[in-house]
């Protein structure tokens, strides 16, 4: 940051900084704003607000998210990875290969494995928009009406069962909400097409994990690839951890990268600075 906003005094925050115009946060304590009565604006160092909004934060302040800041290709290989890994069973291959066995499975086609994205900000289209370039058929779920060229929409509470009945490889990419928490439950799991794959990438708290486990159990579903849980890290004794179908990862879908966050932000504050608005401006009523 002092390198992209020479002249700027930039510091790590402690208990007894100087009051500062900006802030740059990632999970920081309320003891920071509650210290800080001078912010011009806070920007989060990552896409999702959820544990910022929980917080106490000082009025009329915007609250300034990342915008895409490379993230959004990382997601697309995570979630294309994902998808293909489950279309072309991998996971069945590996265990094969273990046990020795040369054992072609009949062939899966991806017309039978249309993908509904839950979520189309940023990430999502990013996401959609790479399965599609893969040929999967993609459909999306947004909170509101949009038309969006190529892409079916399915929009707010009445479009969520048809877009859930549409849909095979389910991908959460939704902000985390009170609206949106345990969207993925036993009720919308039950409405995915027969065999139907769940990637998570955007929060836990969008999942009922033990709706998850027993849906796989009942296999009402296949499997799911979960990079993101109620609680981080997995604590080891968490039945995910050795579920047979299930993919752990350590939240690494899309890491914040540090030159394009950095880029991102100084242009930003540099912008505010000149009297202009920043993009990417998070909404505090809607969570996102
Ligand atoms: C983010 C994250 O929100 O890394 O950016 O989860």
């Amino acid at each position: 940051m002092s390198a992209a906003l020479p002249g700027a005094s930039v510091e790590i925050w402690n208990r007894a900084a100087p009051p500062s115009d900006y802030a740059v946060v990632w999970r920081p304590p309320q003891e920071l704003f509650d210290a800080q009565p001078r912010l011009k604006a806070i920007f989060n160092a990552g896409a999702g607000v959820d544990a910022l909004l929980a917080l106490r934060l000082p009025d009329g302040v915007p609250l300034v998210r990342l915008e895409d800041a490379g993230m959004a290709d990382q997601m697309a290989d995570y979630v294309v990875h994902a998808a293909l890994r489950h279309l072309r069973e991998f996971d069945a291959y590996e265990a094969q290969a273990r046990e020795r066995a040369w054992k072609p499975r009949p062939p899966r086609r991806k017309v039978d494995f249309p993908v509904g994205v839950l979520g189309f900000g940023v990430l999502g289209e990013h996401v959609a928009r790479s399965l599609q370039t893969m040929g999967f058929p993609v459909h999306a779920w947004t909170r509101t009406e949009k038309y969006i060229i190529g892409l079916r929409v399915f929009a707010g509470e009445a479009g969520l069962a048809d877009f859930l009945r549409a849909t095979r490889i389910l991908v959460c990419l939704l902000p985390l909400t009170p609206e949106t928490r345990g969207i993925v439950n036993r009720r919308t799991l039950g409405l995915l097409r027969p065999e139907a794959y769940v990637i998570n990438v955007a929060r836990g708290g969008h999942v009922v994990e033990s709706d998850l486990v027993d849906a796989l159990k009942e296999g009402r579903i296949a499997g799911a690839a979960l990079d993101v849980f109620a609680e981080e890290p997995l604590p080891s004794s968490h039945p995910l951890w050795n579920q047979p179908g299930i993919t752990v990862t350590p939240h690494i879908s899309a890491a914040t990268l540090r030159d394009e966050a950095v880029e991102q932000i100084a242009r930003k504050i540099l912008a505010m600075e000149r009297g202009e608005p920043p993009t990417g401006v998070v909404d505090p009523q809607r969570g996102y």
